[in-house]
This record gives C-alpha cells, structure tokens and sequence, in this order.
C-alpha cells in the first residue's frame, strides 16, 4: 500500500507505527548500536516530488549526496541543501492548519548497516528516534514501519523480525513542514533533519520495559522511600544503601538527599530476566506547600537560565562534550536552575543535570504563538482535534524524563495562549506523575499550573507581586511566583539584575528566575562571522533577535554572564572596611560553607600587598557569621586601599577545580587620592599655535594638537553611542524606546559651534555649543585648560539649553590617538561594565590591548567600557579622571560601530579612538523587557568633570 505524502504530513495526529514512549535507559548488558554517522541523501523540493521507490529492497543511491546524522541538512552541504530560516514568532508559511505549503523540502535519507559480529540471535530490537525535524516516515529492509512527528521527542519502533545480519537499509524521509510544524512555533531557526542520535537497540527476552523510579525525601526524618515501577517486574538493589527489594515494593531508608546544591546520586541496578539496567537514584521530594515551591521541605530560589540546544556550526545537534561544557558553565557561573526552553532537550543533558545539580523546568515541545496574529483564533490547543498530538506530546516527554530528580517540573510549553488542550495535558501529567509540578506561563489565572510564571514583568510590578498586592483569581493569589523568562540579554544588557535579584530575595513569593537565554543562536558564517535572521535571504524574518543569549556562539561568557554571576553569588561579604569587620552571609539553600576555602587580601592602590585565609565559622544555610579582619598590613603604603574578599572551592568539585572563585566582594578602607591640581603655567602663543605645559592647541580653533609630542585628533564633546539592541528596545515596547528617539533627535550628527578661544590669565578656554540639525536643544561646552608645566588638565563644562525631554546616550569627550596597543588602568575591570551591570567590575590594576577591550556582540553596538576608572595609560598617554569616569578605546568610531551589521564589517583605521566618559546611559532589557530603572537614564544635566593629561615616554 502507498500513501501520498500529504496525508499524513497534515495530519494532525501523532503518527502511527511507534512503540508507547517509555523511561530512557542506558543498558549495561543489552547490546546497542549508534546509527549515527554517514547518510546517504537526496533533497527534494516538495513532499511528493520523489516516489518512495527508495525505501524498497535493493535501491541504488547511485549519485545521491551525503549527510551526517545527527545533523540538519540546511547546515550542511555548503548550500546545497537549502538555508535555515529564522523567524521569533511568525510561521514561515501561510497559517492554515494543518497544511503546509507544496515547497516543502524533503529530505531521503539512507543508512545500511550489518548487525556486529557479537549481537546476539535472540530476542527483539527496537530502532529509536531522538529527534528528527519535523515529520519523519521510516522503512527497514523495505517494509515500512510508521511515521511521526514530534521534532524534539523520541520515537521508537519495534524492528526485530526485520533485522539480518548484514545488509540491512533504513531509509528515512523527512519533511520540513508538517501539521506538527504548527505545534513547533518556538523563537529559534528552522532547521529540518536527524538532528539526533539514532540507535538501534537489542531487547532480549525479558528485557526491561517502563519503569518509574520514585525516591522522595522525607526531611523530618531524614529519609528516603524507594519504590520502582517497573512494567516486566524485577528486582532492584541499591548497594550503598544494602537496599535489594522487589519492583512495586517500597522501603524507607536513612539517606542524604539530592538537591541542586548536593546532587547526592545512589548507584542501583534494576534487573530483570532479560537485563540489568543501572539506575542513579536521587532523593528529594518537591511540593507545593504554604504557597512556596519547597524542596526537601525548604523553599528554594531559582537562579536560573533558558537554554535552547545551539551550536554554531551544527545547530541543535549537539555532541556530549557540548552538553557539559554548558552544565559546567552554568555551575561555574553560581546558576542553579535551567528551563529547557522550549522542548525537552537531547536526554543526556539531564544526566548531567542529575550528576552535576541543576534544578530544571523540563518543558514540551509546544509552541503556538504565530496565532497570536490571528487573536489566537484556531489555535491547535484550543482545538480538540490536536489534543490527541499534545497529549502525545506531554507523554513522550514525561515517559522519557521521569527518573531524572533533577526535574521539578513538566511545562506544557511555551505561549501557546490558552485552551483545552493545554488543560487535557496537564490533567494526563498530574495523573501520571503526581510527584511533581506543573509550569505553564501563557495562563495568567494559573488554572492547569502550580506556580504563577511570567515574562518580561517590570521590577515594579515584580515587586507588586512579591507583596501579593497583584491580584488576580484566587488560585494565583495562592501560588508562589517565578519569572520563566526574564533579563532579554541580547546584545549588550541585559542591565538590572542586580535590581531583580534583591526584589527576589526580599519577598518570598518571588523564587527567583530564568534569565533569557543562555546562548546567541549566530551560525558560522564565512563572510559574516556570525549569521543571523535575514542573512541566508529569508523572506520573513527577525534578525539579530535569535542572538539573545548570555554566551556568544562560540561559547565564549559574554559581559552579561559574569554579571550574572556576580549578582548570583551564594556567599555575600557585608561589612565596614575601615572598622575591619566583616559578615559572611551564607545564601546557599542546602549547602553550609563548608566546600569553600575564604580569602582576605589587602590592597593600596590595586597593588595586593597582603594576603591570607580568613578563619570564618561556617553559617548555616540562610545564616551569617561576623569575622574580624587582620589588622590592615603595618607599613602599607599610603594610597587609596580596600580589603578584597573571596570564597573559592576548597576542594576539586565534578564542575570545577579547587580555587575556583564562587564569590568575592571589596570593602573600601581609604577614599580615592584625587589628582593634584595642574596650575601654574601660563599660555604661550607661538606661530599660531598656543603652547600651554606640554599641550599645544591650534590658537584659532582652540584645538588640542599634541601632549608632550603625542599626536592628538579630535578632542571634543561626545554623547553619541552605537546603540545596543536594548537602547532600540522591540517595536511593541510601551516605554520610550530611547535608541530611536535618539536619532530622531539627532544625537548622532551633533554639530560643534566655537563661540571662542580665550587665554585668560593661567588658563586657555574654549566655548562651543553643541547641538544637532534642525533642533533647538544644544549642550553649552566650556573646555578649560591648564597646566603646571608637566601635566595638562581639562575640566569640561557642560549646560544643557532648550527642552531635553530625551536623555544622552554618553556623556564624556573622545579623541583620537595615532598608536595605541597595550592599555593599563586602575579602576574596574577587567571586562566592561555599564550602569546598571556593573556589579562584576573589580577595582584593581589591569592591563588589555585595544582589541582585547571590544566584545565582540554578534550585532556590533555600543560595547568596552571600563567603570570607576582612576587613570588610564595608552599610547604615551597617562589619564587621570577627577571624577573617576568610563574608560573606552576602539579602532573604529561610534559611528563606524553603529553602521556595522556584523563583526566583519569593522575594519580597524589608524586611529584608536579614546571615549572618557563622565556618566553613561544605562543598559536595561528594552529589547524585550523594561528599559533602564530611572536611576540608570542619564537626563541631560549641567555637569563638569576634569581630565589630567601628562606623557609616559
Ligand atoms: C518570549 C519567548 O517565550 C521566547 O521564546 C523568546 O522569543 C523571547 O520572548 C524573546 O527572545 S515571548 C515575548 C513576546 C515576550
């Protein structure tokens, strides 16, 4: 019999042919065998163009290409096989469910194998599925074995009288487009293929089927209570625990618990007849209680993060050491929690998840919100035709997932609005798997789910809520509060987390959020660097927003992570510097301190000039415990000095090594020296050049030419950044979106009028007014300049005039140098910090070259400032700020900054171009999330601020 393929490409169930979802399971007898590597593989533009005649006995892909699987042929093939399309929310084809457009790629796949020498000649076999976007129909040998969709959940099928020893075909085809691509709207590319593992699994007689570990903890009395289910029976021992009982009989037993903090595993062994299977068993109980989520019987707090699987070069078919590179990094940056948004990742990640302790909102693989454009008008969820496909969803999610303790809760997916289906769902889970809770955020009455989640709230209203003054129906009143989405860290931003994270830690129904999103989906581009939507000629499109994520693609921590940390830090050192005390504030939910080693050390001027271990009590989880400080070093030099604190691992941990840093803080002991004044030497006129200490000016501009022989272009004023995507803030944002209004206003092409040159006395002052085209708002700025003969110093003077109902992007001046390579500084550091992010910036001595101080945001934009900074030397320059101010220097201009599209768009000139700025804009989350907290928006103000110039040749 044949199909056309239409008919079950928009079909809106599941599929047909494949086994019940069970538990995922590594054998430790059964035999396996990995189906990954070369396929054989043809592409087709339309899902009928080929017949099926490919599946039969004996066909020869004579000329057929090759692809490796896992894989998503778009990414492979140099073009050959199509692009990747990325869009947030709107489908890529016409909506009219269930069908999807005739072009629809389609993709043949074939894959001979032999059976190995030693698998054994009994028993059964079962191909399974990890992944395959987003229709796959399957034949083995010929025969065909069914079809599915479900892009991100397992499929198995049972293929046992089939197998030969040798010889044997699988052929797979796979559409891009199906009914279920309607289910699988998720803000990320479109990426069709066998993205992962495909394996083919032995099932000897008596093999183990389903089973379901339950392990929950009682802390009252510091018990665990086993019991597996288990669909073929069997036995289960827990050695450690001397445990060895029956499937379906429970014991309770003495144990450590399994927290995120203590990821305390038991090694088992279920077996059966037919196979013995190891099980890592984790003891902990999560319920709803008081209204907290409570684990183990304590409230936790989520410091979490969103992670779509990415790599740059192989999309969502991610390798093993990928997937622990990000547990690792997740551990390394103090999180604690991940939401896999928004589909369940590949299985090994949550092994990771169990081994290494991250607590996790596994979510299905349901997205729906292209029909917001429609008012949500046919949604699939809120159609019962589809629900059968939801239900299938939630399923192969939970059978796959549910002996992992690392997993909280199941979440019905993301902004699918609201409907039966997602209810029918949630129903099935509870019934299934009463031990957990369910997340759901696109229902604000919270009716299917047992927590309140949002996205995007603004601190105020987070606030609102952690007081319970939000209202809402009773059932929401009831439950505790997590933002799933939070902290849109796209491009530089996000700013505010600091400010969040004390809102979470104030109110105890705020428990805590996951920042959006972990990685920058860029694909590796040979022109580009990075591509993103729009670079492969989509028809529709959304740009840079799939680049949003707190690593770069490459992996590498982007500034926003290592606030992130900082903000996170399970540790806190509160305290008075100068009164030489200090509280060690322990914020870990489970864990007392007793992993960390803690440090003191002393510095004048950010040079270290003691160090030693701080003898602390250990506080228990929640508490503090007050340390005296040494006496500060007995002859110390004079200077600005401040105790630096820090814990770090005392021991080598499963996700980093001893000395890892976990938390630090400074305490201030002596205010900052200030620059001595520069006064004294008199303004000299000479050949029209006006000579002034080691500066000369042009005497009719006023123009700064050279200090001390160094070559200076361009002095002046500067308030124009490249805007970041959270200064462009997304289209549907209610707030002033300050990026655009700044260039409607015309920050970007400010006009400098020299009103006059004077040399008065000891000093040489220059009058502008700066202001853009067409508008009447102007900055008076008064440069003024003096010099003890050694040292050059400028204080400029800044009066806004006319109406600024818009804020400045900068305030400072900028300058050019001719040679600039190595940087020194005192101040933060050593990566950028802006405003509001800037609770990462140590003050210490560092040292970078001009290249090394840009981060290299996918989208180039305003990036590089150093805070607080004291002095600065480059280029023979030594920089003294009274105040201190942000320290930034580039190859290129702001301008030249603001017009890249991607990183390969910079090309550096011969000037280094140095911004000292006295205050900054903020950074906020505008891109998809509140814009900076009014305290971070730089109103235009009269200021001043002094720069002392001297040379270090
Ligand atoms: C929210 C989505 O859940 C997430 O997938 C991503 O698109 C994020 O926004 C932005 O990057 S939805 C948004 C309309 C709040």
């Amino acid at each position: 019999m044949s199909f056309r393929a239409t008919t079950y490409v928009e079909d809106v169930s599941p599929g047909r042919g494949a086994l019940a979802p069970r538990a995922r399971y590594a054998s430790s007898d059964a035999k396996s065998l990995s189906l990954n590597g070369s396929w054989r593989f043809r592409l087709s533009p339309t899902a009928d163009a080929e017949d099926d005649s490919f599946a039969t006995e004996g066909y020869d892909p004579e000329g057929w290409a090759s692809v490796t699987v896992p894989g998503h042929w778009v990414l492979q093939g140099d073009g050959a096989f199509g692009a990747p399309i990325y869009t947030n929310h709107l489908y890529p084809f016409p909506v009219d469910p269930p069908h999807v457009p005739t072009e629809n790629p389609t993709g043949d796949h074939l894959r001979r194998f032999d059976l190995p020498g030693d698998w054994p000649a009994d028993g059964g076999a079962t191909i399974r599925f990890d992944g395959v976007e987003s229709c796959a129909r399957v034949w083995l040998n010929g025969t065909e074995l069914g079809e599915f969709k479900g892009s991100r959940l397992p499929h198995e099928f049972a293929v046992g009288p089939l197998l030969r020893r040798a010889g044997n075909v699988l052929a797979v085809r796979v559409h891009q487009w199906s009914a279920g691509s309607y289910l699988e709207d998720q803000d990320q590319w479109w990426l069709p293929g066998i993205f992962r593992d495909v394996t083919l699994l032995h099932r000897p007689a008596g093999a183990v089927g389903d089973f379901f570990v339950h392990s929950g903890y009682d802390h009252g009395t510091g018990t665990g209570t086993l019991r597996v289910d288990s669909e073929t029976g069997g036995r289960v021992t827990v050695p450690e625990l001397g445990l060895d009982l029956a499937t379906g009989e429970a014991v309770t037993v003495p144990v450590e618990p399994w927290t995120a903090e203590t990821p305390r595993l038991y090694d088992g062994v279920l077996a059966t007849a037919g196979e013995r299977v190891p099980l890592r068993i984790g003891f902990r109980t999560v319920r709803l209680e008081d209204g907290l989520i409570k684990v183990n019987g304590r409230a936790v707090l989520f410091k979490g993060v969103n992670r779509h699987e990415w790599h740059p070069e192989r999309g969502r078919a991610l390798d093993p050491a990928t997937m622990r590179e990000d547990v690792l990094l997740m551990k390394r940056h103090n999180l604690n929690a991940v939401r896999t948004s928004h589909y369940p990742p590949h299985p090994d990640f949550l092994d990771l998840c169990d081994e290494l302790g991250l607590w996790v909102i596994d979510e299905c693989d349901l997205e729906t919100h292209g029909f917001t454009e429609q008012g949500w008008r046919d949604n699939p969820v809120d159609d019962e035709r589809w629900t059968p496909a939801l239900l299938d969803r939630a399923a192969r999610m939970v059978e796959r997932d549910k002996n992992h303790p690392s997993v909280l809760f199941w979440s019905l997916g993301n902004e699918a609005g609201t409907g039966r289906g997602l209810t029918a769902m949630a129903e099935w889970i509870r019934g299934r798997d009463p031990d957990r809770l369910v997340h759901y955020e696109g229902d604000w009455n919270c009716r299917d789910t047992d927590v309140y989640a949002r996205m995007y709230a603004f601190h105020d209203e987070v606030e609102r809520i952690g007081r319970g003054l939000d209202g809402g129906t009773r059932r929401r009143r009831e439950l505790p509060f997590i933002q799933c989405e939070y902290a849109h860290a796209m491009g530089n931003g996000p700013g505010g987390l600091a400010e969040y994270q004390e809102l979470f830690e104030r109110y105890e129904r705020l428990q805590g959020g996951f920042v959006w999103e972990w990685i920058d989906h860029g694909i590796r581009h040979p022109e580009l660097g990075h591509a993103y939507g729009g670079d492969f000629g989509e028809e529709l499109h959304d740009g840079n927003f799939v680049c949003d994520g707190l690593l770069f693609p490459d992996r590498t921590p982007s500034p926003g992570l290592v606030e992130y940390k900082k903000v996170l830090e399970p540790v806190r050192f509160e305290g008075d510097g100068a009164d030489g005390t200090v509280r060690v504030v322990n914020r870990y939910d489970f864990a007392d301190l007793s992993g960390l080693a803690l440090e003191w050390s002393y510095q004048v001027d950010g040079e270290t000039v003691a160090s030693g271990a701080l003898s602390s009590p250990r506080p228990a989880p929640g508490d503090a415990a007050d340390v005296k400080l040494p006496e500060p070093p007995a002859g110390a030099p004079g200077g600005e000095a401040q105790w630096t604190l820090r814990a770090v691992l005392a021991e080598d941990t499963a996700w980093a090594p001893k000395g890892h840093e976990v938390a630090w803080a400074q305490l201030p002991v002596t205010g900052r020296v200030r620059p001595a004044a520069a006064t004294g030497a008199t303004p000299a006129l000479r050949d029209r050049v006006v000579r002034l200490g080691p500066g000369s000016f042009d005497a009719r501009t006023g123009a700064l030419l050279d200090i001390g022989g160094v070559p200076v272009n361009g002095l002046r004023l500067d308030v124009w950044r490249a805007p970041t995507d959270n200064d462009e803030g997304a289209e549907w944002q209610p707030d002033a979106r300050y990026g655009k209004l700044w260039r409607e206003l015309g920050l970007h092409r400010m006009r400098h009028r020299l009103d006059a040159v004077e040399t008065d006395g000891g000093a040489l002052t220059v009058r502008t007014r700066v202001a853009p085209a067409a508008r009447e708002v102007g900055l008076g700025t008064v440069y003024r300049w003096t010099s003890d003969g050694e040292r050059l110093r400028l204080t400029v003077s800044v009066t806004p005039e006319g109406d600024w109902t818009v804020p400045l992007p900068r305030l400072g001046v900028r300058f050019g140098l001719a040679e600039a390579d190595t940087v020194r500084w005192f101040g933060g550091g050593p990566g950028e910090a802006y405003p509001d992010s800037r609770s990462a910036s140590r003050l210490g001595h560092w040292r970078s070259t001009v290249d090394a101080l840009q981060t290299p945001y996918v989208r180039p934009q305003e990036n590089g400032a150093r805070a607080d900074v004291r002095w600065a030397e480059l280029g023979g320059l030594r920089i003294e700020g009274d105040p201190e101010f942000w320290f930034g220097a580039r190859r290129w201009t702001s301008e030249q900054l603001d017009a890249a599209g991607h990183a390969t768009d910079l090309t550096p000139g011969d000037t280094v171009w140095v911004t000292l700025d006295h205050a900054l804009h903020g950074l906020g989350s505008q891109s998809c999330g509140p814009g900076p907290l009014p305290r971070y928006i730089l109103w235009a103000s009269p200021a001043e601020f002094t720069f002392v110039f001297s040379t270090t040749r």
